[in-house]
């Protein structure tokens, strides 16, 4: 009897320390986020491009907001630490006929037609350099990434109200106006929000101290078979979320919303448009109003649980001084930023958060000899510590 109960433990144990993946194949929500989009949250199809630069638009025009309620596979309410997220990937789904160049890196915002003459970098001289006189450059390589994006809530719509038909907000061709919900990237430092719907222009983060920059995108999308000018056949784009990135709020943010039950993302892209070009210049994806044929709508797969793996452990260390005993877990990276390890002290749990490459201990009126133990994940690593 005893045997098969510490058989049942342990595997239990094995499921609860190997990765679970959740599959969403169909959004809650999906919208072409569009000034001039007539069946808001119908239409079957939403383009990606950019305005960039030009006054009365958002210099992301053609956007994509889009929403998977998670909580019939993942149970919502469990508070945000509960959630092990290891990875995020998203995968929208082009229709055929694309011939938009393909980008895999950030543009900088100087390298759209600030000036509004029709050229990027008509003068031919990159910015700052003697001789430019329109503050751009040329755009070094063709096209523009396909870039997702925090989705921020503000000062009318929200998180937990907002669905695909709520009305449009934002610039309409005669009004600098922000995008309520806007695309959003979290500000070095301070963790503040940075509204990117406009970052070329350098409007709406003036209260931040930030005018034009080049956000730095939570995934950039990577098309897959995709042949420009030659494709007959819807494609698949695929975006790896950067947990990591912004010291681990953008997980925190993934972990907030799974407690929440709807995960958002804003995708976007600036592809520039020319007059009278179609839908083929830049990425247009399908929502899942499409019955087209082939036609896919935006998959979610979230990847939870799994611990961190043991390779990724560089070293625990410990020691005692002054009766204060200290003791870190070392990483490789700052992969596992935001993430929690548990170490134990003569048997006593103490969740630690992972900062950087580090998780910190620190216990004082410590005496005596103890034993350090890193237990999730367990790796085999303790240490003895001796407090005099
Ligand atoms: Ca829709
Ligand atoms: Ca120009
Ligand atoms: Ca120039
Ligand atoms: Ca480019």
């Amino acid at each position: 009897m005893r045997i098969r109960i510490l058989a049942a433990f342990a595997l239990i144990a094995a499921t609860v320390a190997s990765a679970e993946e959740f599959v969403f194949s169909t959004p809650s929500d999906d919208r072409w986020f569009y000034p001039f989009n007539f069946n808001p949250g119908r239409r079957p199809v939403a383009s990606c491009f950019g305005t960039a630069g030009m006054p009365g638009f958002n210099d992301r025009d053609g956007t994509v907001i889009i929403a998977w309620s998670t909580s019939s596979l993942i149970a919502p309410g469990q508070g945000p630490d509960a959630y092990d997220v290891t990875s995020i990937r998203l995968t929208m789904t082009n229709v055929p006929g694309a011939e938009w160049a393909i980008d895999l890196t950030p543009d900088a915002w100087y390298t759209f037609d600030l000036n509004q003459d029709g050229f990027i970098n008509g003068d031919g001289i990159p910015r700052g350099e003697e001789g430019d006189t329109d503050g751009e450059s040329d755009d070094e390589d063709p096209g523009r990434p396909i870039e997702v994006f925090g989705v921020g809530f503000g000062p009318v719509r929200d998180y937990a109200t907002w669905i695909e038909t709520s009305g449009y907000i934002g610039s309409d061709s005669t009004t600098d106006r922000p995008r309520d919900p806007y695309p959003f990237v979290y500000q070095d430092g301070t963790g503040e929000r940075l509204h990117c719907e406009d970052n070329v222009k350098g409007l709406h983060n003036e209260a931040l101290g930030v005018t034009q920059f080049t956000p730095a995108p939570w995934a950039i999308g990577v098309p897959i078979g995709y042949v420009p000018g030659e494709q007959t056949t819807p494609f698949a784009i695929e975006f790896t979320i950067d947990l990591s990135a912004s010291d681990g709020r953008v997980r925190r943010y993934v972990q907030e919303q799974l407690d929440g039950g709807r995960l958002f993302f804003y995708v976007t892209s600036l592809a520039d448009t020319t007059m009278g070009g179609g839908q083929n210049e830049f990425p247009t994806v399908y929502m899942k109003e499409s019955t087209d044929e082939g036609a896919r709508p935006g998959e979610l797969i979230v990847e939870l649980g799994g611990g961190i793996p043991c390779d990724d452990v560089r070293k625990l260390t410990g020691r005692c001084r002054n009766g204060t005993l200290k003791s870190k877990v070392v990483f490789q990276d700052e992969s596992h930023d935001g993430r929690q390890v548990t170490v134990k002290v003569d048997g006593t749990p103490h969740v630690l958060d992972v900062s950087g490459r580090r998780a910190r201990l620190r216990l004082r009126n410590q005496s005596g000899s103890h034993e350090v133990c890193l237990t999730d994940p367990d790796c085999g690593l303790c240490r003895d510590v001796e407090c005099s």
